[in-house]
């Protein structure tokens, strides 16, 4: 098989990491006869302080032909963070229908949660985003702007179609999981009576095509609390845009580092390449020196050859990471190593070998 893939690495860090997940893909790809090209994509803060804007205009359609988005980060100091995620991100999700985020949470061996008491293989959940509409539907403006009397007014968007398959998606995936078959949804329904409250009832109605699958549904607040008192507990959880990006640093958190978080931002009817990106930003703090760990992109990748039907590929990729991680010798600084970005990449290499 042959995979053409897009590589964005965007910006900071993102520039570090996709060259050592594309690294590993072609590794795995060797290994079981399986073809990557890749073509790069200079887009992100450096295209946006040169030609005005994140990426060209035609940069959806030159997309559009590839099976998959590999992307790194986008994120800039000198760029306001609104212009780059609505420049970049946010409309490759939403024109490609990437209607459902996967982020699976992982305490992998070998590594340390801030929380006392948990063990390694205790915490294995995964938060279902979605994707393309909700509280980053960016529906609303400002009047007065810039006067004493100023007005901004920013509007969420919960959709029937997009509320519902979203839930459904969530649901599948507990039962294809075959772990607990539990699904959580994550709302605010009692101070947000429109859009919640909706959300609380489709989540209601959907769940009776599925009785097999145990729900629970939990204010955000309470679902916070729940991640650091009992996230062992968890197993599929599903909430909207802005409520499934917070509880995914969370989630990183108490697995140990939000350098170990993949995730997949999917059209699962593929009528458009599906993005595969790391949950964490371009950390300008630590850009170019060669410390960001590169396991979360390298996930992300091993979330790719999955989505694309390369199981066995994919499998090499997560027993390689595993395996690095077990061992505990090449570890970046995030992990309480001293490794660069590179040799942790070159002991994931050496462990598919
Ligand atoms: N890895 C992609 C990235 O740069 N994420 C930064 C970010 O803030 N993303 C916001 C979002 O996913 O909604």
């Amino acid at each position: 098989m042959s995979y053409r893939i897009a590589l964005i690495p965007g910006d900071g860090i993102g520039k570090e990491v996709v060259p050592e997940g594309r690294r590993v893909l072609e590794r795995a790809g060797e290994l079981t006869g399986t073809r990557f090209s890749f073509e790069e994509f200079p887009w992100g803060s450096e295209y946006y302080l040169e030609c005005g804007r994140m990426m060209p205009a035609d940069a959806l359609e030159r997309l559009r032909p590839f099976e998959a988005i590999y992307l790194g980060a986008v994120g800039d100091p000198r760029v306001p963070d609104h212009v780059t995620l609505n420049g970049l991100l946010l409309p490759i999700r939403r024109a490609f229908d990437q209607y459902a985020c996967v982020r699976p949470a992982v305490f992998y061996e070998g590594t340390r949660s801030p929380l006392a008491g948990k063990r390694p293989g205790q915490i294995d959940f995964v938060v279902v985003r979605e994707n393309t509409e909700g509280e980053y539907a960016q529906v609303g403006g400002h009047v007065y702007e810039g006067g004493a009397q100023e007005v901004a007014v920013q509007t969420a968007v919960f959709t029937r179609h997009g509320t519902e398959r979203v839930i459904r998606f969530a649901f599948e995936l507990a039962r294809k999981r075959g772990g607990k078959r539990q699904l959580t949804s994550v709302t605010k329904s009692n101070a947000q009576g429109y859009g919640m409250v909706f959300w609380d009832r489709v989540f209601k109605e959907v769940s009776r095509d599925y009785p097999d699958v145990a729900t629970e549904s939990l204010l955000v607040d309470a679902a916070c609390m729940d991640l650091v008192r009992r996230p062992e507990a968890f197993d599929v959880m599903v909430g909207s845009n802005l409520f499934g990006d917070i509880l995914t640093d969370l989630a990183a958190a108490v697995t140990g580092s939000l350098g170990l978080a993949p995730s997949a931002n999917l059209n699962p009817a593929r009528t458009a390449p599906s993005m595969f990106e790391p949950v964490h930003g371009s950390a300008p703090d630590i850009a170019g020196r060669g410390l960001a760990n590169p396991l979360a992109q390298i996930l992300s990748g091993r979330m790719m050859l999955e989505f694309l039907g390369q199981q066995q590929a994919a499998e090499l990729v997560e027993n390689a990471v595993r395996a690095v991680l077990r061992e505990g010798r090449v570890l970046t600084r995030d992990l309480g190593g001293s490794a660069s970005t590179g040799e942790v990449t070159d002991a994931v290499l050496a462990c598919m070998a």
